[in-house]
């Protein structure tokens, strides 16, 4: 059985995800295209690199990053870092001819992803951004509806990502509160998240008119580098620093085809832990979709009769996308770790056949392209339209 040989990059949450799944992969889809195998793990922490190494069984570690793109034996570069390191690794790989699996989101700006997307693209490389909520089943479900037409023209949607493990003024000043790490703050963080499964099911956005805001400026300065996402309370006389990043963003958006929507993202809402939705209204019928309900795809159709019409559930289950390979029974549970060896299973599946990944680099950068265009627009208040992908 063919191998591919697996480097990844910083060994924090990310690394844990992929690392499942690389390992669970072969255990849901098979027979698999190739086996990955976890051949180098690498963390500026020798600590926790050597922990890494040993809890999600790699080869070897090391701390220097260089010593992944440096070996002729691996096939692939899994980014995980924080976001202002990316665009350095994912190049070097690019130029070494490596393939490349990056965390969310893409780049710091749209000018670094297009240049990661032109390297990419000049080296002839497989590449994949894990925005990987679109590759929930009902998420493809709902592709599925739009495509046959279940739900007419679409007219209107509206989508969300709130989470308030930010919302207490005391959780640290963690890199992603900074704007030279993060690039931006609930935006790209979870933001484009949303944007990620929108354009998935509704194209290319055109224009945007947006609103952000900073209701905590500053935090306390966090001890360690490990960012606790909002688990690690620091005290009130701890020094504080500035946070110069969004932790609220809302937006409106025409699309290209012509339907209109919004989209709002925050890490500040208390009570919701990891609320993805989204409700899309078509001249024949709508679906909604919440992820804290993701076996289940909420569908309502114009021509039920009177009396019955209304919303109704759909549960995912061997029927649907990724069904066969995934859980014999609609409703047993799809988590987290389902979206992320089903991501793997796509990207190994993609550098085997020598086809396109989705969302690959050219869409990363489009949709930092869309996160340049939500900024511009915050900030001058009027409608602002989406730059066109450099090709
Ligand atoms: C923090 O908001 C975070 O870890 C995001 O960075 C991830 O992309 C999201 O899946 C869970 O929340």
């Amino acid at each position: 059985m063919k191998e591919i040989k697996i480097g990844l990059i910083g060994a924090g949450f990310m690394a844990k995800a992929h690392s499942i799944a690389y390992a669970g992969m072969p255990m849901f889809f098979w027979p698999v295209p190739a086996i990955p195998y976890k051949k180098m793990i690498v963390d500026i922490n020798e600590e926790i690199a050597k922990a890494a190494c040993a809890r999600f069984a790699f080869e070897t570690y090391s701390t220097d990053w260089h010593d992944i793109i440096n070996d002729p034996e691996i096939d692939v570069v899994d980014i995980c870092t924080p976001n202002n390191a990316h665009a350095e690794i994912a190049i070097a790989a690019a130029k070494a001819g490596k393939h490349i699996l990056c965390e969310k989101p893409l780049s710091l700006t749209a000018e670094e992803a297009k240049e990661m997307y032109q390297a990419a693209k000049k080296n002839n490389i497989t590449t994949l951004v894990a925005f990987n909520y679109r590759r929930t089943p009902a998420v493809q479900l709902a592709k599925k509806y739009i495509e046959e037409g279940a739900i007419g023209e679409i007219l209107d949607f509206r989508g969300t990502y709130l989470q308030d493990w930010s919302a207490d003024p005391s959780s640290p000043l963690s890199w992603r509160f900074q704007k030279e790490i993060c690039g931006s703050g609930a935006l790209g963080d979870i933001g484009t998240h949303v944007v990620d499964m929108l354009r998935f099911l509704l194209g290319d956005f055109d224009k945007v008119m947006a609103r952000c805001a900073t209701y905590i400026q500053e935090r306390p300065i966090q001890s360690g580098l490990v960012d606790s996402l909002g688990n690690e309370k620091g005290n009130a006389q701890s020094p504080k620093g500035k946070v110069d990043v969004d932790d609220q963003c809302c937006f409106m958006v025409e699309c290209k085809n012509g339907s209109f929507g919004t989209i709002e993202a925050t890490r500040n809402a208390w009570g919701r832990n990891n609320f993805i939705t989204f409700e899309i209204h078509g001249t024949k019928g709508s679906l909604a979709f919440n992820y804290e309900h993701r076996d289940e795809l909420q569908v309502c159709f114009a021509d039920d009769p009177d009396d019955r019409r209304g919303f109704r559930s759909v549960y995912t289950g061997p029927n649907h996308p990724y069904g066969d390979a995934l859980w014999p029974i609609p409703a047993l549970g799809i988590g987290y770790t389902e979206t992320k060896i089903v991501e793997c299973y796509d990207f190994i599946k993609a550098i085997t056949e020598e086809t396109e990944a989705s969302p690959n680099f050219r869409d990363g950068y489009a949709i930092e392209l869309i996160a340049k265009a939500v900024l511009k627009s915050a900030q001058s208040q009027t409608w602002t339209t989406v730059d066109n992908i450099e090709e």
